[in-house]
């Protein structure tokens, strides 16, 4: 079905008009919603390795130079994939069984920041997944780690980290996306497991991203240690259903997208521990059965933390609704995060780096045609993204953008 092509688009800029919400531009001095420019970006795409089954997450294998990644497969597989060879080996050993029913399965994998190091004591590769209670019943997003022997591709020596109970017979969203952020905390996103209400529950694993040490212990100054009755693993909460994470090359920060419900999605900078992320006491989300507003609007209250980015309706005039969002990464070219339902990778440009000056000025659409884009990568010095897509019998791309 996928086959190795190069394609480039020619810029084709269309101006999206948009109604502005009188309410809006009178009442806050917070960012209102603003057209900006959506054309058709130029890039090149080939196929790596083809054949990957609903493949979920990437991440690189340590060093740089041995050009290997490890992919995800929902449905509980995990390939070595030889970048440079466009090979691609089923992992074996300690491969945790998963539960892959509804939104469930294999799903993020990260490597240890310092794997491939020293004496190898850091070698660690670290898996989120849905896994099933002893009877059946229910399912949880459980986080994972092993270690990995390159030689036969298998895992050993894997132990359960952290599991965001309570187990629920429902199977949508289980968030999951982890990445380590450069003091080597660990972050992993829980969803709200389609309650919307325990996002807001501080004693609930539910809507919300937990910050860890990478042996799953939980650090000192996570914002509720102290607090009896808050959970310690959790760092921000007010999440519906994030699945995308990455760390801004220039600022450290940690990076973030989720799903609303009709529309409501967002991008968010995860740098409040203890911030409450509106879900779903404040956002621009509307009901799927007939739109009514949820919540107030996030600027409309001071303590919600506000994304810096989101959809609220008005975004579009081509009648795409929303950005229903997973996998996101960095490069010099700006901020990239696949697109499930519109099946395509948005390129976002950016002006500024912090919360007080972050500003999407436009999105380009890359890689339409190819499916639901379900995870985008890149690595340290390079401008080279890896994207998944979400299908049977899928390939994995590399993606160069012409800015
Ligand atoms: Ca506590
Ligand atoms: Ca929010």
């Amino acid at each position: 079905m996928f086959s190795p092509r190069n394609r480039s688009h020619a810029f084709n800029a269309r101006r999206v008009l948009l109604p502005i919400f009188a309410v809006v531009a009178v009442a806050c001095a917070a960012p209102t919603p603003n057209g900006i420019e959506v054309d058709e970006g130029s890039y090149s795409a080939h196929e790596v390795v083809g054949g990957l089954e609903r493949p979920w997450g990437l991440d690189f294998l340590r060093p740089q130079s041995a050009d290997q990644a490890l992919v995800t497969e929902r449905a509980g597989g995990l390939q070595l994939i030889d970048l440079a060879e466009g090979t691609r080996q089923a992992v074996g050993g300690e491969v945790p069984e998963v539960v892959a029913r509804g939104q469930g399965g294999m799903l993020d994998v990260a490597v240890h920041p310092e794997y491939g190091e020293g004496d190898g004591e850091n070698d660690w590769i670290y898996l989120t997944y849905s896994g099933a209670n002893d009877n059946g019943s229910g399912y949880a997003t459980h986080l994972g780690r092993a270690r990995f022997n390159p030689d036969d591709a298998s895992l050993f020596d894997f132990e359960v980290l952290y599991v965001a109970e309570p187990f629920h017979s429902q199977t949508g969203h289980f968030g999951s996306r982890i990445i380590f952020d450069t003091d080597g905390y660990l972050y992993m996103t829980s969803g709200d497991r389609r309650e919307r209400d325990s996002a807001q529950d501080l004693s609930s694993n539910w809507g919300k991203i937990f910050r860890f040490h990478d042996d799953g212990s939980i650090p000192d100054d996570n914002p509720f240690v102290g607090d009896p009755d808050a959970l310690d693993a959790i760092y921000t909460y007010g999440h519906r259903n994030p699945q995308g994470l990455a760390i801004h090359p220039q600022t450290g920060d940690l990076w973030q997208n989720e799903h609303g419900e009709r529309d409501g999605d967002e991008i968010n900078i995860i740098d409040t521990p203890g911030g409450n992320y509106g879900w779903p006491v404040a956002v621009y989300d509307r009901e799927y059965v007939g739109g009514a507003a949820i919540g107030d609007l996030p600027h409309e209250r001071d303590d919600i933390i506000n994304p810096i980015y989101w959809w609220d309706g008005t975004r579009y005039d081509d009648g795409q609704s929303g950005f229903p969002p997973s996998g996101m990464a960095f490069t010099n070219d700006g901020l990239f995060m696949g697109n499930l339902a519109n099946q395509y990778l948005g390129w976002f440009h950016l002006d500024g780096t912090e919360r007080s000056s972050a500003e999407v000025t436009g999105e380009s659409r890359i890689l339409g045609g190819y499916g639901r884009v379900r995870d985008v990568r890149s690595r340290e010095n390079s401008d080279a993204l890896y994207v998944l897509i979400d299908a049977d019998d899928a390939p994995l791309l590399r993606v160069t953008v012409e800015p």
